[in-house]
C-alpha cells in the first residue's frame, strides 16, 4: 500500500544569536592629568601611544570616546579597572559601558 507523506517540510532554523558587544567609554573631566589617561588607555587597553593620545584628545574635546567594544564581561572588567587606576591615583576619571545596537 502506498502512503503519502503529509509530513510539513518547514525547516527548524536554531536561533544563534551573537552576543552584544559593548563599548567602554571614555569620561572627560576636568582634574586627571592627559598623561595619565594615556598611560591607562595603554596599559588596559593595550592601545599603542597615538591611539592613546587620539582617544584621550577626542574625550577631552568633545566629551566622551569610545574606546572599544568588546563582550560585555571583558568590558565591564576593563572599565572597572580602568576607572580604579584613576581611583587609586586620586583622579575622578571614569570609564563606562554600554550595549552597542
Ligand atoms: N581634560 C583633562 C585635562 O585637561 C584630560 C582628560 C582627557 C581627562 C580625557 C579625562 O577622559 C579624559 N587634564
Amino acid at each position: 500500500m502506498s502512503e503519502i507523506d503529509t509530513s510539513p517540510v518547514t525547516k527548524v532554523r536554531p536561533k544563534t544569536e551573537r552576543p552584544k558587544l559593548h563599548k567602554v567609554i571614555l569620561v572627560n573631566d576636568d582634574f586627571t592629568p592627559r598623561e595619565f589617561v594615556t598611560a591607562v588607555l595603554k596599559a588596559e587597553f593595550r592601545v599603542n601611544a597615538d591611539t592613546a593620545n587620539q582617544i584621550m584628545m577626542t574625550a577631552h574635546r568633545k566629551g566622551v570616546c569610545v574606546v572599544a567594544v568588546f563582550t560585555k564581561d571583558v568590558a565591564e572588567t576593563k572599565a572597572t579597572r580602568a576607572t580604579d587606576a584613576g581611583r587609586n591615583a586620586g583622579y575622578p576619571l571614569l570609564f563606562t559601558t554600554e550595549p552597542e545596537e
